[in-house]
């Protein structure tokens, strides 16, 4: 019986043409239902160890894409909540991938609610990118980060940090290639010597499902 959200999935993918370098995010404007089991779909929540100490709610009057948009409450004193996605990212090794994302705060403390890009050696970060906090309460804006997938990533994590008291919301994220090998290159003929393009990390080995 398909749920209503799977709705909302088939018209976010008829959408999704076409540019070669996107990299498909699961429910990224986050217009499907909570499931049963209270989880966003494509979406995981953590928090520090301790007191569960964070509201997670789809908000149904706040948007910047669809209806809907993620929000993040802190309930209690924590010292970090997150909601994050993981994709494969072995085929993206050596080039530059864009990290974005719409957000918005209400009453949030210095160090913010933040977009955060993660290069996964599986469970080990090779490397991390955030953005500069969104503190208080700030209308919606679009934050963009960029980073170099790092040789042995296996996946790709995007996703939103609460790391003050608070509340921040999301909406619109996007997750691409920049690199130029997915791009037409009228000078790559040229063979002038210069040599310096970053290499394509092939996948060496098919990416592993859980
Ligand atoms: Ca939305």
């Amino acid at each position: 019986m398909p749920r209503p959200w799977s709705m909302f999935a088939a018209a976010i993918l008829a959408g999704a043409s076409a540019s070669a370098a996107e990299i498909r995010l699961e429910n990224a404007d986050f217009e499907a239902e909570v499931n049963a089991r209270g989880r966003v779909p494509g979406w995981m929540f953590t928090q520090h160890s301790g007191t569960p100490a964070y509201e997670l709610k789809i908000d149904d009057e706040r948007a910047t894409k669809g209806n809907r948009s993620i929000r993040m409450k802190r309930t209690a004193e924590q010292v970090y909540g997150m909601i994050a996605q993981r994709v494969p990212g072995n085929a993206y090794i050596g080039q530059t991938v864009e990290a974005s994302a719409s957000i918005r705060t209400e009453d949030v403390g210095q160090q913010g609610w933040v977009l955060v890009m993660s290069f996964l050696d599986h469970g080990d970060v090779l490397w991390q990118e955030r953005t500069a906090p969104l503190t208080g309460t700030s209308g919606w804006q679009r934050v963009k980060l960029r980073g170099k997938v790092p040789m042995r990533t296996s996946d790709i994590e995007v996703g939103f940090l609460l790391l003050d008291g608070g509340t921040g919301w999301a909406d619109e994220v996007t997750l691409a290639s920049l690199d130029e090998t997915n791009r037409t290159d009228p000078s790559a003929e040229k063979g002038d010597g210069n040599v310096t393009a970053s290499k394509r990390g092939k996948a060496s080995d098919s990416s592993k499902r859980d």
